[in-house]
């Protein structure tokens, strides 16, 4: 099959291509075999619109769900190719951040798998969000190009005059086709202008002239927003992205027969978070341009839309300053007004407000009044999303208040990923839990079989070498294959507490220092990339690379320890890191991490997690209860009780216990001040002694003490492969396939 595009394309044998031409045949083939399946559009359809859509590298993910991975591996071999070095070619579209923008990629995968009628929208970011270099033990930022002349992206003819205050716009739709596992393609729509213009990028980094809209629109996802100029201009890339989405949305339900007035039969909506917010007033506006009047076309818009809420940060809560939208989208500044003011005529609560008393408008308050429904990620964020955060809406409405627990898809984060433990759960349990999650938990059966525990340490085994010779021929470090891995990877924060692990590793190093040695050897694994304006987090990552470096230079302690930080982590890092782990570090301070996924990836390719009870990892430990997951901490109801009666004081913790100030005053001893940067650490020393806002101290001791419980339990091996294999049987809640047919049945009906 491949033979014959090859031949066509290039006049040449399949064995006499480099990997380059061969990928782009492949990427050819696909397209081309997608075009061909194109599939039929149902009345209704939901629209997932996202600033973030994650999607990693596609060819491997594309293959499996044609259902000619192997097919496609083996004529490969035979030529004397390999998938996995054509794979390496392939530019990992750099279009999300974390967690938010993975889940939107999950999801289109399970939509489209599921036969649903279901497309993306978003923006055809350039450059994506930045890469990132280590360099001096910082992080430092670099322009993430990914686009090729030849790419997934298929330009299409549609294009749409956008209107901004002063100016306006053309757009223009490029469309990846998003393949389901045996089942329908659909399509994730980005949006791009004509005029881009890569070339006022600095040539060093990420700065570049925040002001010229025509040549910056689409450059980066989340440009910087530390000053005014920036962050005007992510207003006007959300308005472009939701007009855009707005206007296809209306011409699509038209052409398919909608008169408008019933557009909620036709369309559904989801916001995902508030950066797509403005496609209320925008679709409001729309209407009224057509003729429907002021009233209708709320309830109308109403009836269509529906918000995700993936936060309670309160400073990840958009609201934008009036000033800012008068000058970008002077168009919805009435419409909004008028929203507010209904608002305001029906509730006595000023909480609850479009527009506060410092004239900022909240924009997740829009989703809630104007949408039909509000989810929170995991059970115990939308118990504190009513409880808390958003109780004086769930007063008003509390039948728009559901509860989607996140799901990934096993597409790739089993099947692609992990290839050997994928080949091996067939054996034992056949095909069906393929299309059927659930059935994972056939694997239990096999709990007492020791010729089954052994054949998972082994595979997980063989995927920590291969780790290893990646680590090795990425980083130039070395780790030991024999070694615990022990790994922490998603978006540095503060809430996610890598510190928390920082002051670990630097228990760990005093207590080899002091001649206890660990049993087995531990390797620390990190990969995360910080907000470029994010000051205590990049200190964060600069202590990181400190401690690395005091490690691997201390011949009497990294035979027992070892700790990398993984540079530029995305997703296809993931899928190298995750099937290689044996313990998941999921440490967020409990009511911060909305869900987590990371977890769920992790839990699926055997790591035994220790967490806090937070996010889904709640919901872990209901399914594979305590003796199989390690929880510390405090509760979600302790801290949030904290931050009312706002008593808790970094300092008394420091002061007052001997062990603490130890771990802490090592991030400014001579050993690590003389390779680091004295300011920052001093700054995060600061600001740990001084603040420590995510309340590291109160856990940091029982932290210890449960991982080194883990560690011990780790010695017996079969102990150990019993809770692996209790954690991937119990994995199958997590598909994003649940996860999606509860969207389905509660909020899209479709
Ligand atoms: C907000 C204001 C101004 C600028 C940027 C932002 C902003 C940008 C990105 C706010 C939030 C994000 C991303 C959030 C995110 O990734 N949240 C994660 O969503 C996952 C999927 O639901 C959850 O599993 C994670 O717990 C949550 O952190």
């Amino acid at each position: 099959m491949l033979q014959e595009i090859c031949k066509d394309r290039y006049g040449k044998e399949l064995k006499e291509l480099t990997n380059e031409e061969i990928y782009l045949a492949l990427l050819e083939m696909v397209k081309d075999l997608a075009a061909k399946k194109e599939s039929i559009e149902g009345k209704k359809k939901i629209y997932y619109i996202s600033a973030e859509f994650l999607i990693g590298k596609l060819l491997s993910n594309n293959l499996i769900n044609l259902g000619i991975f192997d097919k496609v591996k083996k004529e490969l071999e035979e030529n004397g190719k390999s998938i996995y070095e054509i794979e390496e070619i392939e530019p990992e579209p750099s279009l999300g951040n974390g967690g938010l923008g993975r889940l939107a990629a999950c999801f289109l995968d399970s939509i489209a798998t599921l036969g649903l009628n279901g497309d993306g929208i978003g923006l055809n970011y350039h450059l994506g969000l930045f890469k990132q270099v280590f360099e001096n033990k910082k992080q430092k930022e670099t322009s993430n190009p990914w686009i090729e002349s030849e790419s997934w992206l298929t330009k299409t003819d549609v294009s749409y005059e956008i209107y901004f205050g002063d100016h306006k716009v053309t757009s223009r739709l490029y469309d990846i086709d998003v393949v389901g596992y045996n089942n329908r393609i659909n399509k994730l729509h980005l949006f791009d202008i004509d005029t881009i213009d890569e070339t006022i990028v600095d040539k060093d980094g990420i700065s570049f002239d925040k002001s010229d809209i025509d040549k910056n629109l689409t450059l980066f996802l989340y440009p910087d927003d530390s000053d005014e100029a920036g962050q005007i201009l992510r207003v006007y890339q959300q308005y472009f992205m939701v007009s855009n989405a707005a206007r296809l949305i209306l011409e699509e339900c038209k052409r398919k027969g909608s008169n408008l007035h019933d557009l909620p039969e036709y369309a559904v909506i989801q916001i995902n978070d508030t950066h797509p917010s403005m496609v209320i007033p925008e679709l409001i506006r729309l209407l009224q341009e057509e003729g429907i009047s002021e009233e209708e076309a709320i309830e109308i818009v109403s009836k269509t839309c529906a918000y995700t809420n993936h936060t309670i940060l309160a400073e990840a809560l958009e609201k934008w300053p009036m000033d800012f939208l008068e000058k970008a989208v002077p168009q919805l500044v009435p419409i909004i007004k008028m929203l507010d003011k209904k608002v305001r005529e029906k509730y006595n609560d000023s909480s609850v407000y479009i527009i506060d008393n410092e004239n900022r408008v909240h924009m997740a308050h829009m989703d809630i009044h104007y949408g039909f429904s509000v989810n929170g990620v995991a059970y115990l964020h939308t118990e504190i999303l009513k409880k808390n955060e958003l109780h004086n809406f769930y007063e008003i409405y509390p039948e728009k208040f559901n509860n989607k627990t996140n799901g990934i898809t096993f597409r790739r984060w089993l099947f692609h990923c992990n290839e050997a433990l994928t080949a091996y759960i067939d054996e034992l349990i056949g095909i069906e839990y393929k299309k059927d999650a659930a059935k994972l938990k056939d694997l239990e059966k096999y709990i007492e079989d020791e010729s089954v525990l052994n054949h998972l340490l082994e595979i997980k085994a063989e995927n920590k070498k291969i780790l290893k010779d990646y680590i090795m021929e990425t980083q130039k470090i070395e780790i030991n294959e024999n070694s615990i891995f022990d790994i922490q990877v998603k978006r540095l924060h503060e809430y996610k507490r890598q510190q928390l692990n920082a002051l670990y590793v630097i228990y760990k190093y005093l207590q080899i220092k002091k001649g206890n040695l660990p049993k087995t050897p531990i390797t620390v694994i990190f990969g995360a990339k910080a907000a470029p304006a994010y000051t205590t987090a990049k200190d964060i990552i600069h202590l990181i690379l400190c401690l690395q470096e005091v490690i691997q230079n201390d011949p009497s302690v990294n035979p027992y320890l070892n700790l990398v930080m993984v540079e530029n982590y995305n997703v296809s890092k993931a899928a190298k890191l995750i099937p290689a782990c044996d313990i998941s570090e999921q440490i967020s301070l409990a009511s911060k991490e909305a869900s987590g996924t990371g977890n769920m990836k992790f839990m699926l390719n055997g790591a035994v997690t220790i967490g806090t009870m937070d996010g889904a990892n709640v919901e872990i430990e209901q399914l594979v209860g305590r003796e199989n997951i390690y929880i510390f901490g405090e509760t979600s109801e302790q801290v949030i009780e904290h931050y009312e009666k706002e008593d808790y004081i970094a300092a008394d913790y420091y002061i007052n216990d001997k062990e603490i100030k130890e771990l802490v005053d090592f991030i400014i001893s001579s050993e690590v001040m003389k390779i680091g940067d004295v300011k920052a650490l001093l700054r995060l020393h600061t600001e740990l002694v001084g603040k420590d806002w995510f309340m590291t101290f109160p856990d940091l001791k029982e932290y210890i003490r449960v991982k080194e419980t883990a560690f011990k339990d780790y010695e017996d091996r079969m102990e150990w492969a019993r809770k692996m294999l209790v954690n991937i049987s119990r994995a199958g809640f997590f598909s994003s396939d649940r996860t999606i047919e509860e969207y389905n049945k509660d909020i899209w009906k479709l």
